[in-house]
Parts: structure tokens; C-alpha cells; sequence
């Protein structure tokens, strides 16, 4: 029997999900059309970025490109998405403690891993798992475990699928389409809250996260992004289409060798929705919209060299709640990370950015380094993409979600046993997926070029 990869799964599950999303949210549709205007202008004005992006066969993942987002209730409901995303390919990088920015939620991304998959289709989904233990009021997160434990938010047929899928090593092709339709049903928008109006209210007084989570019937995916090759252009654009952005972009300033990710989003829409038992009805804001301009991943010094600009700026220069201080937080933000290399050579080199490397002309000689090959022009970098999210980001659009633009800090309490204790599993560490596929890289294009003798098993950064 021949199977559908995790591949194609996956490409036709991002592009269901994507047909839901348009269906329920309008708004994401113009999103879309914005998105696909800006990077159609950037590829026509700007020759050696679309070469560089055709060279590194980037250029189909673009259009398709897109990052979800889902809130799960309960260790089990975490242990069984695991299993769902993992027939598409779908594999939890990375730990996330957003208790940092006081939400009672902690995270991973459900990502793809290997470089094929990747530039296949690297749709990825943003999952965090609520935290009742972090509530102040007990009683309140007892009742809510209890309704949570009444839910199940995969169809039997989705867990028959997920099981042929284990059993056989794969879904046949119609089994694949079964299962994306059935995959899709979690994932839907429901109107009507299984709590009372009484219950919802309490919930949202405790934490707006928590009513979210607690009062439907399942995990409601709660934006698509797409990835545009210009943010700053969407996020101008975005008044003229009739979208109000939050305040400032998250993440990195603009550069000419953008890195790790950059992102804004606008507020969630308000809808209505009907309480258990009464005719009653209310709105709840759950939807909202982002959009994101992905850079290059950064190593271990590189990372933490962000980490300690972005904390400078913030400590400078915070934005309020409603906005207040944006063009002083921008312009801090840039001259604070002006430092900072700005060339991907130079940032390869002081070990700050992970490449992906390409072989150009051969050489007629066996040369003495790698250093040598890529002075002469054998050797080509290509920026590798950072294809997970950025802890202090994602508060931030938590926040603005939530109706502020202001930016705090709390005590942290990560946890990141009692996540993987749910999950079933380790989290993928993303550093190590980097560097192995900059190690590949450049090892094939050393063979390509006739250079065995310079092949290298080391990682660069553990090294130095
Ligand atoms: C997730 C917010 C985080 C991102 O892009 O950083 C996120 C959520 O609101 O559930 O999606
Ligand atoms: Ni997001």
C-alpha cells in the first residue's frame, strides 16, 4: 500500500485550515491579499533577494507559509494533539514560559524538522497548555479542571486514523483526506460556550486565557500568519485596508540581514456567543490577526546578544497600554542593536548566526580551509531561517490580544517537567536542529566542490 507522506499531509491540512479560517475570520482573507501585494512588490524591487531566495529553493514555501495557534485545557488534551500533529509531520520544538509576561500558560511549536519538510511546507503550530495551578483562586481552577475533564476534543475518527497511522508507519491517500477533515473539526470556531454565563464570567475574572480555554467545546485556532517579506510596508498598509495593527512590532529592529522574527498583529474581533442553558447570549474575543517577517536564526552568543538588547530596550523605553511612547521604543530599539554585525559573513564568523551553505564555482585545487573556499567565491552562505517563535514576542501579542499594549514582567515559573510529562515526550531542542542542518549543508557542498578532505563533524558553536 502506498502511502501519503507526513509532507503532503500536512500541505493539506495547512491549506483546510487555512479555507476555515477564511470562512470564519473575513479579515484574514484581506490579511492574505495584503501579504501577497507586499511580497509580490518586495520580490519585483528588489532582484538579489528573490535570487537568493530561488538559489536556496525557498521560493515555493513562501506563498504557502503559515504559523497557527491553539490553547489546550489538560495534559491529556496536549498528549493526544501530540500524537494528531506527529501523522503531518508535526514535532514539539522548543519550551516557551510565558509566567514571564503573567499569563498562566506555558508553550511549544509543533514544527516540521528536517530541511526537506521544511521547505516542503513549514506550517507549524503555536500550542500553549493553560496553567489552573497558577490561579490564585483554587476553588474557581478545581471547577474548571472538572469541566475540562467532560471534554474530548478529537473525533473517534480521528483517533481511529491517528491509530491505523502508528500501526502502518502512514495514511493511504484517502485516509489522508479523511483524517484532515476530521483533524479539522478540533481546530473549529464554536458559537455556543458549554459553561453558563455565570461560569464564563467567573472564569474571565480570573484570567480572560482561562475562559477562553475552559468555556468551548475545543481548542479554537486562534490566528494564521503569514509570512511577508516587508512587515514594516504591512504594517503601514494595514489603515488603508481597514485594520487597526497593535502598537509596535515585536521583536528585532529592522536590518539589512533581518533576524529571528518579527511580528504584529491586530486586536481580536469580538463575537457573539451563547451561554449554556439560557437564550442568553454575549460576545467573547478569541480571534485575532498577525502577521510575521521571518530572519535569520541566530546561535547560542547570537541569542543571547538579542535577548540582552531587547531587555535594554524595554528597560529604556517601555510602550504603553494604550501606545503611548511607540516612535521613542522604535527608535531606542534601533540604535540600541546598532552594534550588533549587520553582515551575514561577519555574523557566520563571530558565530552569532546559523547559514545554510551552497556550492558556487568549483575550484581546480583541493584548498587548505573553508575560510579560503568562501574568500575565493566556492563557498556560498545562505541565511537559515528561524523557524520558532521568541518567548517576549509572543507575550506581547498574548497582551495585545488581551486588549493592552503594555509590556510587563513577572516572576517567572517555568515548568517545563510537568509540560513534558504531558506531552509524553522531550522537547526538540532547535539550537541542535540548526546546527545539524548547517553541518549537512555545508558537507555537501564540500563533496560538490571536491573538498572531502575539509569535511567536518564538529559543531561550530560547542566548539568555540
Ligand atoms: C499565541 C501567541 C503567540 C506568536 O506568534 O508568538 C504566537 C496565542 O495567543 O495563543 O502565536
Ligand atoms: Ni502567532
Amino acid at each position: 500500500m502506498t502511502h501519503l507522506s507526513s509532507d503532503a499531509i500536512r500541505s493539506l491540512f495547512s491549506a483546510a485550515m487555512s479555507e476555515m479560517y477564511r470562512q470564519e475570520v473575513p479579515q484574514y482573507g484581506t490579511l492574505i491579499d495584503l501579504v501577497r501585494d507586499v511580497n509580490d512588490a518586495t520580490l519585483a524591487a528588489n532582484p538579489a533577494l528573490r535570487a537568493q531566495i530561488s538559489a536556496a529553493d525557498e521560493m515555493a514555501r513562501l506563498d504557502v507559509e503559515r504559523h497557527g495557534a491553539i490553547r489546550l485545557g489538560t495534559p491529556q488534551e496536549l498528549f493526544l494533539i501530540r500524537q494528531m500533529f506527529a501523522v503531518m509531520g508535526l514535532h514539539p520544538v522548543g519550551y516557551y514560559d510565558l509566567s514571564v509576561a503573567g499569563l498562566p500558560v506555558h508553550s511549544t511549536a509543533f514544527r516540521p524538522i528536517d530541511s526537506a519538510a521544511l521547505r516542503a511546507n513549514p506550517f507549524r503550530v503555536f500550542t500553549s497548555l493553560i496553567r489552573l495551578e497558577l490561579l490564585e483562586d483554587q476553588d474557581l481552577a478545581a471547577q474548571a479542571a472538572q469541566i475540562l475533564a467532560k471534554r474530548d476534543i478529537i473525533t473517534p475518527r480521528a483517533k481511529e486514523l491517528i491509530g491505523i497511522a502508528q500501526a502502518q508507519g502512514g495514511l493511504n491517500k484517502e485516509q489522508a483526506h479523511d483524517f484532515v477533515a476530521q483533524a479539522l473539526e478540533t481546530f473549529r470556531w464554536h458559537a455556543h460556550a458549554t459553561v453558563s454565563a455565570d461560569t464564563y464570567h467567573r472564569l474571565h475574572d480570573a484570567h480572560r486565557l482561562i475562559a477562553d480555554v475552559v468555556s468551548f467545546a475545543g481548542p479554537h485556532i486562534n490566528h494564521l500568519t503569514p509570512r511577508t517579506l516587508d512587515i514594516d510596508a504591512v504594517q503601514r498598509m494595514m489603515p488603508e485596508r481597514g485594520i487597526t495593527p497593535k502598537a509596535v512590532i515585536e521583536g528585532p529592529p529592522k536590518r539589512s540581514v533581518d533576524i529571528l522574527l518579527r511580528q504584529t498583529s491586530f486586536k481580536a474581533l469580538e463575537e457573539t456567543i451563547v451561554f449554556k442553558g439560557a437564550a442568553q447570549s454575549g460576545t467573547h474575543t478569541a480571534r485575532f490577526g498577525e502577521i510575521e517577517q521571518r530572519g535569520v536564526a541566530l546561535k547560542p552568543a547570537g541569542r543571547a546578544l538579542y535577548d540582552r538588547c531587547l531587555a535594554q530596550t524595554r528597560a529604556t523605553a517601555a510602550v504603553g497600554a494604550k501606545g503611548e511612547n511607540a516612535d521613542q521604543y522604535r527608535a531606542t530599539l534601533e540604535q540600541i542593536f546598532a552594534p550588533m554585525a549587520d553582515d551575514l559573513l561577519q555574523m557566520w564568523r563571530e558565530d552569532l548566526a546559523f547559514v545554510h551553505f551552497r556550492a558556487g564555482p568549483r575550484p581546480a585545487d583541493k584548498m587548505s580551509d573553508i575560510d579560503a573556499l568562501i574568500d575565493a567565491g566556492h563557498l556560498l552562505l545562505d541565511p537559515q531561517i528561524y523557524e520558532d517563535f521568541l518567548p517576549v514576542s509572543a507575550a506581547g501579542i498574548f497582551q495585545s490580544n488581551l486588549g493592552s499594549d503594555a509590556q510587563s514582567t513577572f516572576a517567572q515559573s517555568a515548568n517545563r517537567d510537568a509540560f513534558e510529562a504531558a506531552l509524553g515526550a522531550s522537547v526538540i531542542d532547535e539550537m541542535q536542529l540548526y546546527q545539524a542542518s548547517e553541518t549537512r549543508s555545508l558537507n555537501d557542498a564540500l563533496r560538490a566542490l571536491g573538498q572531502s578532505h575539509l569535511l567536518t563533524t564538529q559543531d561550530h558553536y560547542a566548539t568555540t
